[in-house]
């Protein structure tokens, strides 16, 4: 029985305060337009939790996900892309004109996700229903085109049914979502009870009961059960991050940082993982901002009983992890219990620029202490990805060279990380100051362009630092 059946509050059998309401909230996870995206584990988890959320108050829950590779609709018009082993894959994407801003940019731009003409044909079939309201999702601040056109989408299908948006972008530019994708509302924040009190007031419906504010611990378990074909689950354990890193925006978006007991997550992973349906492998991503903070209390616990199960499980990293908390017991757990995929966060050489940028929560000490703790429990090195910061405002070739040479010199391949200023973040202001980059135009924010660096530093050089990294790390496969 899935895990939110549980909970008091959505009971509603004897018709309670289901009554005369506009109950049907349709939820959607917009298509991304970018340079470059793949499905790494890419699950509206955000859009999800409201879902569960507002269903255990009584609505009824409808999720449109544009970015799910396996949309029935979408299979029925194009071959299903491939799925490596590990669950991730391609999303369907096709070429589309670049916005004039990025005029400049010699790369192509692409639109990923169902079509258009999918998208509207599965909305037809609500126009006859009575749709409350739509909820839509945004993530990446520069993926607002896709937000936009969702917004445009749904007012030409379903006019006069009120659109709220939340999530990330919304959160970092609020002014910017509502001036530019012109939802009704933009809900900003991590709280889910100001969402329903909006439900309620535009599906006119007369809540008697007090509706609390909760915690992560009290959510219900996030709505994959929407989904008719899941090939890995991406869960939390956490909401927000205990460090103060000035380049991240994470305070903003989760300004209390909030963790799930172990014993809970253990239910809610027993509860979802019948979800995947019949599997050699369960794949499951953690996409904590900060996994293996406070460890004892929560990933060591967790993996103990994972590991007590013994479940087909392969689990993936694909977010940076702390590497001053992977000890050896830690890394033996991780090992046990079947972690595939590790994403080291080392950001910077010792005494960086970079370091100084992530509140100097790794030093070179730790990286090397992570990487022989994880070989010595029996990670292989092609296991292990470290993320190297790169392009910071005051930050040289030298260091970003050091940095990259550290990561090769104890057997690894270095992932480069492109800063970008994101809203809400301590940097912010500088960095587009730095960079004579608008505050307002979020598009020129996308890491995958360098137009994010001093106008003195020329292309040249930073492609001959990315040919520099990439012989590194192809001295590894040979
Ligand atoms: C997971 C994650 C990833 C994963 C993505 C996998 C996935 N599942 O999507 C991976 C590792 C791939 C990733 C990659 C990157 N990421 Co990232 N990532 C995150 C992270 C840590 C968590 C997001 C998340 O799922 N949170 C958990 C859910 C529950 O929260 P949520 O979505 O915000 O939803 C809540 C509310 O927003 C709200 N809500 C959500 N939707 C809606 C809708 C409505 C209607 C309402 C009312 C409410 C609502 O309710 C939810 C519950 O509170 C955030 C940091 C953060 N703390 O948010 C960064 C973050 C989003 N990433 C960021 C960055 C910079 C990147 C990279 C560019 C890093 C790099 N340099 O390579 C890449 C880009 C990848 C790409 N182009 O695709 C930035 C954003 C940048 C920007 N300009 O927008 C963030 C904010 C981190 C930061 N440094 O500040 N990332």
């Amino acid at each position: 029985m899935p895990y939110f059946l549980h909970l008091p509050l959505y009971a509603d059998g004897d018709g309670g305060y289901n009554q005369n309401m506009n109950k049907k909230i349709l939820l959607i996870n917009p298509p991304i337009y970018d340079f470059a995206a793949y499905d790494l584990y890419n699950k509206p988890m955000g859009l999800l939790y409201v879902a569960s959320y507002i269903r255990q108050y009584g609505y009824e829950i409808e999720l449109l996900d544009t970015l799910d590779r396996n949309n029935e609709l979408l299979l029925q018009h194009h071959p299903k892309l491939k799925t490596k082993k590990n669950g991730t894959g391609k999303f369907h994407n096709i070429i589309v004109p670049k916005p004039e801003i990025l005029k400049h940019i010699p790369r192509n731009y692409r639109r990923y996700g169902m079509e258009e003409y999918l998208i509207r044909q599965q909305l037809e079939k609500h126009k006859h229903q009575r749709i409350g309201a739509v909820l839509i999702t945004s993530m990446m601040t520069y993926w607002y085109l896709g937000v936009a056109e969702m917004v445009r989408i749904v007012r030409e299908v379903l006019p006069g049914v009120p659109i709220a948006l939340g999530g990330v972008y919304a959160t970092l530019m609020p002014d910017h979502a509502m001036g530019v994708c012109a939802p009704d509302i933009v809900f900003t924040g991590s709280q889910l009870t100001p969402v329903l009190r909006w439900l309620d007031e535009v599906c006119e419906f007369d809540r008697t009961e007090n509706v609390p504010e909760t915690k992560l611990s009290q959510w219900p378990l996030p709505a994959y059960d929407l989904y008719s074909k899941l090939d890995y689950l991406s869960l939390i354990t956490s909401l927000g991050c205990p460090n103060h890193c000035d380049y991240c925006a994470s305070k903003k978006l989760q300004p209390c940082y909030d963790e799930l007991p172990a014993k809970i997550f253990i239910e809610q992973l027993d509860a979802l993982l019948p979800l995947l349906g019949q599997q050699e492998i369960y794949n499951v991503a953690f996409i904590d901002d900060a996994l293996l903070a406070n460890s004892a209390r929560r990933i060591v616990p967790i993996m103990q009983m994972i590991a007590e199960k013994k479940q087909n499980l392969n689990f993936h990293c694909p977010n940076g992890l702390h590497c001053r908390y992977i000890t050896e017991e830690i890394a033996q757990l991780m090992y046990n219990v079947g972690f595939k995929m590790i994403r080291l966060s080392y950001e910077a050489a010792g005494d960086s620029t970079g370091q100084k940028a992530s509140d100097n929560k790794i030093t070179d000490a730790h990286f090397h202490n992570a990487v022989s703790n994880l070989i010595n429990a029996g990670f292989q090195p092609d296991q292990i990805d470290v993320y190297v910061l790169i392009g910071l405002v005051d930050q040289g070739f030298d260091e970003m060279k050091r940095s990259v040479e550290a990561v090769h010199a104890v057997g690894l391949k270095a992932r480069l990380c492109q800063f970008t200023p994101i809203p809400g973040s301590k940097m912010f202001d500088s960095a587009c100051e730095a960079f004579d980059l608008p505050r307002d135009e979020p598009l020129l924010h996308n890491n995958s362009i360098l137009s994010i660096r001093k106008n003195n530093i020329p292309q040249q050089q930073w492609d001959q630092f990315k040919d520099y990294t990439q012989q590194l790390n192809n001295k590894l496969d040979n």
